[in-house]
């Protein structure tokens, strides 16, 4: 790992410790107490702990199954005192939330990122931070501004491309968006674009439309870019909680969702979404945003999360951190399997194409949402 990059991680993991004060505050502090003030194991410590993990936004599938494997390891290691529990119950927690080691394959490969979500939870914020990330590790990065549905939406995305230094593709305001990203196709493959980035609206004049355009901007991707990795990532606000979830499960019905990215997490107090949203959709959180400039989103990274949701503090994290480098880097064999992977995946079909299941809007009207603009349909 380059100097830059390890300093740089080692800013935003401060950053994300401090903002998760407040969750701390609620989740943490209100274990920790459990785990002090009760004499035994009983049902009233066990409910106790549910009350705050509930309490924490980290959703009742999480609860359920981080107190089921409690309730395991204290019947088989004959554990008596509540204090012992506390790490089983950390160790429950990172459980929760593990990536698969081809999560982030598309950014090796020419790929077209969808970001899809609802109105102000971060899309084209999130879309300026990727963009910088890539162009900064060599990336030829695109973005295609198809949110039309506003004017302003296309000046604030210029901003950030500019900002990253990225070359943008727009249409004219109230265009068919799905005409902006077939433009935009056409574009990235003569240009061999490494990946191509869409911003999409998160408001239409009401949900189905919002939720037609969507689907029918999946499709055109998929038509006309058979060949590229798919990425379809959700952005939630990390400070709305359950509210999240709800709105997951929307998009999950318009489009294969492959990640997501969590937004605003300085700040809230209701940081435990994260830990919920991975579990009870099973699909990864990808990124994690916490902050409004260009570097303040990164990779989501299950360990440093808890680690800075159970106050291990910035130092202890830096310690810690650079041992595992120092392990990392005295075994060269764990990297070489890695690049073996990449190569089959690159010989095979792209994955998504190939596994994609039949989706509900496959029956729908293909009629173009806006008739007057743009229509390739
Ligand atoms: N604090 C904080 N603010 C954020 C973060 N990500 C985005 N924001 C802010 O959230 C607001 C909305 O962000 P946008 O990127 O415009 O959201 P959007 O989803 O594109 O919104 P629409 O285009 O209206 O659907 C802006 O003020 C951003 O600066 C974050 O991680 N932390
Ligand atoms: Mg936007």
């Amino acid at each position: 790992m380059a100097e830059e990059e390890k300093k740089e991680k080692k800013g935003f993991f401060r950053r994300l410790w401090s903002g998760l004060s407040k969750t701390r505050n609620s989740i943490v502090s209100g274990l920790e107490n459990v785990f002090t003030s009760s004499s035994k194991i009983d049902e009233d410590f066990y409910e106790e702990l549910e009350e705050i993990l509930i309490m924490g936004d980290l959703g009742v599938s999480a609860t359920d199954e981080i107190l089921e494997k409690l309730r395991t390891e204290v019947k088989e290691q004959h554990i008596k005192e509540p204090a012992q529990c506390r790490d089983i119950l950390i160790r429950g927690i990172r459980e929760q939330m593990t990536v698969d080691e081809h999560a982030y394959d598309f950014e090796e490969h020419p790929s077209v990122v969808l970001v899809i979500g609802v109105n102000g939870v971060g899309k084209t914020t999130s879309i300026g931070k990727l963009a910088g990330i890539y162009q900064q590790r060599g990336k030829k990065v695109l973005i295609a501004a198809a949110d039309t549905f506003r004017a302003a939406a296309v000046d604030q995305l210029k901003i950030w491309a500019d900002r990253a230094g990225v070359d943008l593709i727009t249409g004219a305001e109230g265009a068919d968006p799905a005409s902006v990203v077939f433009d935009a196709l056409q574009a990235a493959k003569a240009r061999h674009t490494d990946i191509l980035l869409v911003d999409t609206a998160g408001r239409l004049h009401n949900k189905k439309n919002l939720m037609q355009e969507l689907a029918k901007i999946d499709r055109v991707i998929t038509r006309e870019y058979p060949d590229c990795i798919r990425e379809n990532l959700v952005v939630l606000d990390g400070t709305t909680g359950q509210n999240a979830l709800s709105q997951a499960r929307e998009f999950a019905g318009v489009t294969n969702l492959t990640g997501i990215i969590l937004t605003k997490m300085d700040g809230t107090a209701k940081g435990g979404i994260a830990i919920a949203v991975q579990s009870e959709l099973k699909i990864p959180v990808k990124f994690i945003g916490i902050g409004e400039q260009i570097d303040d989103l990164q990779r989501f990274e299950p360990d440093a999360f808890v680690d800075a949701l159970f106050d291990v503090t910035p130092q202890e994290a830096e310690e810690e951190s650079t041992a595992e480098e120092s392990k990392e880097e005295t075994s060269p064999a764990k990297e070489a399997p890695k690049e073996e992977e990449s190569q089959t995946t690159e010989s095979g079909e792209t994955p998504s194409s190939e596994e994609k299941p039949k989706n509900w809007w496959d029956d729908i009207d293909d009629t173009p949402i806006f008739r007057e603009h743009g229509d390739y349909y």
